[in-house]
């Protein structure tokens, strides 16, 4: 293929160098960050017709605006909260997603976030190496997690991922969802509020975007309570950040284990100080096995794209349809697909 041959596609923001090389393969790739002069792009840059990013850096509006061409955008991610979906809609351009591929590990990082929180694991780490174990200091008990009552907020394929690791550990799983899931063997709490006063631990796997922003607020800390702990791994936004580090101070809720901030990379500065709380840098899905298959996925929607980019081109002006399948029969995994996600 000769590069005139190989459609034009951006690279907004950093990516993954398995992707970035998958990329080159296949496309004339232009690096845009995320952070550019949008008015001053080149025009190769605004001829592109597909763009590619990052979870947290996604598509806002001024870029879609930036790229006249633009058809398609890939996310190297399942969450597509940054993406301004109403925006790419009304102009017609399509989004695609990495659902599925990097469920089993985020719900794996989750349940490791819940044993983590619950027994003290990484504030007895500190323990043991700064040999205050050593000098005699006993570790102080814990609560467990066998036998407790744990309410999974969101219960969309990451939150069945996780409520199917703990079925035999926990006394109860609950969940809430917009609406009862007629196929889920747990108990549906209507009200979030409930859920939270119902658990001891509460699991926060919604998706994000505007709809859940700060859908975890004091009141449903406070119905957690005192003994309850709190784990996030989907998006920082749904939780009342500042409500969160007032309820850990004041010891209102007893942990909370965090994979995700609202300013990410930006933690605030009253959790780093704090015991109960274990601290991740949003990495649920950053295994080597999941982020090559997420790679792939983004590769698979961005192939199959392209040729349908291509059939634009051909002369016969046939417009190529939507969900084809790609190869061994990865459908392109459309954002705006309508089904519940987590
Ligand atoms: C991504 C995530 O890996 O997929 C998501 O929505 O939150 C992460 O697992 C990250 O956003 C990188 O794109």
């Amino acid at each position: 293929m000769t590069d005139t041959d190989r459609p034009a596609i951006v690279a907004f923001g950093p990516l993954y160098p398995y992707l970035d090389a998958e990329l080159e393969r296949r496309f004339t790739v232009h690096a845009v960050p995320a952070d550019a002069d949008l008015a001053a792009l080149s025009p190769a840059i605004r001829a592109a017709r597909a763009l590619v990013s990052f979870g947290s850096v996604g598509a806002p509006a001024a870029i879609m605006d930036a790229l006249p061409a633009l058809e398609m955008i890939g996310l190297f991610s399942v969450g597509y909260d940054k993406v301004d979906i109403d925006h790419a809609r009304a102009k017609g351009i399509r989004v695609t997603n990495t659902p599925d591929v990097l469920t089993d590990d985020v719900a794996d990082l989750a349940v490791g976030l819940l044993y983590a929180t619950v027994r003290n694991i990484a504030a007895n780490d500190r323990l043991v190496r700064a040999g205050a174990w050593a000098q005699g200091r006993k570790p102080a008990l814990s609560a467990r997690v066998t036998g407790s009552r744990i309410g999974i907020l969101g219960l969309g394929r990451i939150g069945r991922a996780i409520a199917w690791r703990l079925e035999r550990q926990a006394g109860e799983i609950l969940y809430h969802n917009r609406s009862e899931a007629a196929d889920a063997p747990y108990r549906y709490v209507a009200d979030a509020i409930d859920l939270a006063r119902q658990s001891d631990a509460l699991i926060v796997a919604t998706s994000g975007g505007p709809e859940a922003a700060r859908l975890v607020d004091a009141a449903m800390l406070d119905a957690l309570g005192p003994q309850g702990v709190i784990v996030n791994i989907s998006r920082g936004s749904v939780i009342d950040e500042d409500a969160l580090v007032a309820a850990l101070a004041a010891r209102r809720i007893a942990g909370a284990g965090l994979d995700v901030f609202a300013h990410e990379p930006h933690v605030p500065p009253a959790l780093l100080a704090m015991d109960q709380v274990v601290l991740q840098p949003h990495q649920g899905s950053a295994t080597v096995h999941t982020r090559g298959a997420m790679a792939d996925l983004v590769i698979a929607n961005l192939d199959a794209a392209a040729r349908f980019l291509r059939e634009r081109d051909d002369v016969t002006g046939r417009v190529g349809t939507l969900g084809w399948c790609y190869g061994g029969g990865v459908a392109l995994s459309y954002a705006l697909g309508g089904e519940e996600h987590e």
